[in-house]
C-alpha cells in the first residue's frame, strides 16, 4: 500500500491569511484523511462503493454541515473552514467530498434555510452526526441542465401530498435515509419535499457502470404515488431559486475541493519527477517536465486566491451566484488539466492505482459535469457580463 506523504503546497504563503481555527480545521481534516481514507480509497474506488464505515469519522471532523449552527448539531464554522474541509476531502477523492457536500449543502442547507423550526430539529442533528444520510433530487432523465422543465409533481390530497416522478444521477441515493426532492405543485411552482426511506412507493435503484466517482454511490429516486405528509414540505422558499440557492453553496465547496484534487496530482507528479531517473538524470531536470510542474503550481496558486477571496465574500454574504460559477468552472477545469499533465509525468505508472492520478482524472470528469456543466457556468458568466441569457 502506498504511504500518503502529502504535506500541502502554499507557494504564496496563503496560510498567513488563515486564522488559527482555519488551520486547525484543515489540519484535522488532513490527518483524518491520511489515517482513515488514504489506506482504503483505492480499494473502495475499485469496488465501486462508498466506505460507509467512515461516516462517523467524517462527521467528527465537521464533514456534515460545517457551517450549520451548533444548535442544530452543525459545527458552526465559517465559509473558509467549510472550503478547507472540502479541499482536504477532495485531495483524497472527489467521491468523498461529494458525500460530504451533498449532505451539507444540498440536504442540510435547504432544511436549515427553507425548513420549519420543527424540520430543523427533526433532521439536522441526525444528518450532522451521520445517523441519517441524505440525497438531493433535482436532475431528471429528461431535465439535466434545464431543471425548470422538471416533470416530477405532487398533488394536494387534503391530508397529504401525492408525489410522482423520478430523479436520475442522484449521489447517495442507494443508501440515503432522507431525500430533499424538488417537484412541481399543481400550479407548476417548484417546492422542496423531504421524502423518507420506507415511504410506500419510494425506491432508490443504483446506477452501475460508472468509470468516474466510483467511491460514491449514485442512483435514482423513483416516486410512484408516494404519500408525503404535509409537514414534509419546506415552507420558507419555493421556485427554481430555492434549489439553485443550495447549488450556490455546493458549487462553492466544489471550487475548494477541485484545488485539493489538483494539489494531490501536483504533489505526486513533483515527487515522481524528482525520483524517476531517465537518461542518467531525474526527469525533473528536463525543461519539458519543469514547464508542466511550474504551470501546475501557478494555476493552483491562482485558484487558491480566487477561492479564498470568494470565501471572504461568501462569509460577508455578498458573493454572487455568477462569482461562484466562475470559481467552480475555473477550478475544476484547472484540476482536470493538471490531472492530465500529471498523468503524463508518471509515464506508464500514471495509469495504475499505485498513484492517485488516474482516479482523480476520472472523478473530475463527473465534477466538471455535475452542479452545472462547464458550458452552463460559462453561460452564467456570459449572462452576468452582458445581461443577455444565452441558455434558450
Ligand atoms: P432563471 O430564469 O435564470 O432563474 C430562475 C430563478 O432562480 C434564480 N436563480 C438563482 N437563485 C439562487 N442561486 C442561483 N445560483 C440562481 N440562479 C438563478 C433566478 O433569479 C430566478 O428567480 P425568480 O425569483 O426570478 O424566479 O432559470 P433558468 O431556467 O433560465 O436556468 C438557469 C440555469 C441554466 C443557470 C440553471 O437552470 C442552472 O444552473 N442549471 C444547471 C443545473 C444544475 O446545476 N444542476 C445540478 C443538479 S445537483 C448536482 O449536480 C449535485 S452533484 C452532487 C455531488 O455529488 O457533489
Ligand atoms: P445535459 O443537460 O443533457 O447536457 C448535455 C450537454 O449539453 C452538456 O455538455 C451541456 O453543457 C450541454 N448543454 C445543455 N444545455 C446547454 C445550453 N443551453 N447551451 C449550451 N450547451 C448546453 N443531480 C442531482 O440532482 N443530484 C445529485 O446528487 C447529482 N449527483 C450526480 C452525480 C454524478 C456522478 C453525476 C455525473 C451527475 C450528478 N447529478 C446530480 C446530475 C448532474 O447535475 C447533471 O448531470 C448535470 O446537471 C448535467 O445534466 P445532464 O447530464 O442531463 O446533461
Amino acid at each position: 500500500m502506498r504511504t500518503d506523504l502529502y504535506q500541502g503546497h502554499d507557494y504564496y504563503q496563503m496560510d498567513e491569511l488563515l486564522s488559527d481555527e482555519h488551520k486547525l480545521v484543515r489540519d484535522s481534516a488532513r490527518a483524518w484523511v491520511k489515517k482513515e481514507m488514504s489506506p482504503i480509497i483505492e480499494e473502495y474506488f475499485e469496488k465501486g462503493t462508498f466506505p460507509k464505515q467512515v461516516i462517523p469519522g467524517l462527521a467528527s471532523i465537521g464533514g456534515f454541515g460545517p457551517y450549520i449552527p451548533v444548535e442544530y448539531g452543525g459545527a458552526g464554522l465559517d465559509q473558509i473552514s467549510y472550503g478547507l474541509i472540502m479541499q482536504e476531502l477532495e485531495r483524497c477523492d472527489s467521491g468523498l467530498r461529494s458525500t460530504s457536500s451533498v449532505q451539507s449543502s444540498l440536504v442540510m442547507y435547504p432544511i436549515w434555510k427553507y425548513g420549519s423550526e420543527e424540520q430543523r430539529h427533526t433532521y439536522l442533528p441526525k444528518l450532522a452526526s451521520g445517523e441519517f444520510i441524505g440525497s438531493f433530487g433535482l436532475t431528471e432523465p429528461d431535465h439535466g441542465s434545464n431543471p425548470a422543465g422538471m416533470a416530477t409533481n405532487f398533488k394536494d390530497m387534503g391530508d397529504h401530498y401525492l408525489l410522482n416522478g423520478s430523479k436520475l444521477w442522484i449521489s447517495n441515493s442507494p443508501f440515503c435515509d432522507v431525500a430533499v426532492v424538488w417537484a412541481k405543485s399543481e400550479e407548476g411552482r417548484i417546492h422542496g419535499l423531504i421524502v423518507e426511506r420506507g415511504m410506500e412507493g419510494f425506491t432508490t435503484p443504483e446506477t452501475h457502470g460508472k468509470w468516474s466517482l466510483r467511491a460514491s454511490n449514485t442512483g435514482e429516486l423513483v416516486f410512484a404515488d408516494v404519500k408525503v405528509p404535509k409537514g414534509n414540505l419546506l415552507p420558507n422558499k419555493s421556485g427554481l431559486g430555492a434549489p439553485l440557492g443550495c447549488l450556490d453553496s455546493a458549487r462553492y465547496g466544489i471550487a475548494w475541493g477541485a484545488i485539493g484534487a489538483a494539489l494531490d496530482c501536483y504533489d505526486s507528479a513533483l515527487r515522481y519527477a524528482k525520483e524517476r531517473i531517465q537518461f542518467g538524470k531525474p526527469i525533473a531536470a528536463f525543461q519539458l517536465q519543469q514547464k508542466k510542474l511550474a504551470e501546475m503550481i501557478t494555476e493552483i496558486t491562482k485558484a487558491q486566491f480566487l477561492t479564498f477571496r470568494l470565501g471572504q465574500l461568501r462569509e460577508a454574504g455578498t458573493a454572487t451566484s455568477a462569482q461562484i460559477s466562475m470559481a467552480k468552472r475555473n477550478n475544476v477545469d484547472m484540476a482536470l488539466k493538471i490531472a492530465r499533465e500529471a498523468r503524463q509525468i508518471h509515464g506508464a505508472m500514471g495509469i495504475t492505482n499505485e498513484y492517485p492520478i488516474m482516479r482523480h482524472m476520472m472523478n473530475l470528469e463527473s465534477v466538471i459535469t455535475y452542479e452545472g456543466t462547464h458550458d452552463i457556468h460559462l453561460l452564467i458568466t456570459g449572462m452576468d457580463i452582458t445581461g443577455i441569457a444565452a441558455f434558450k
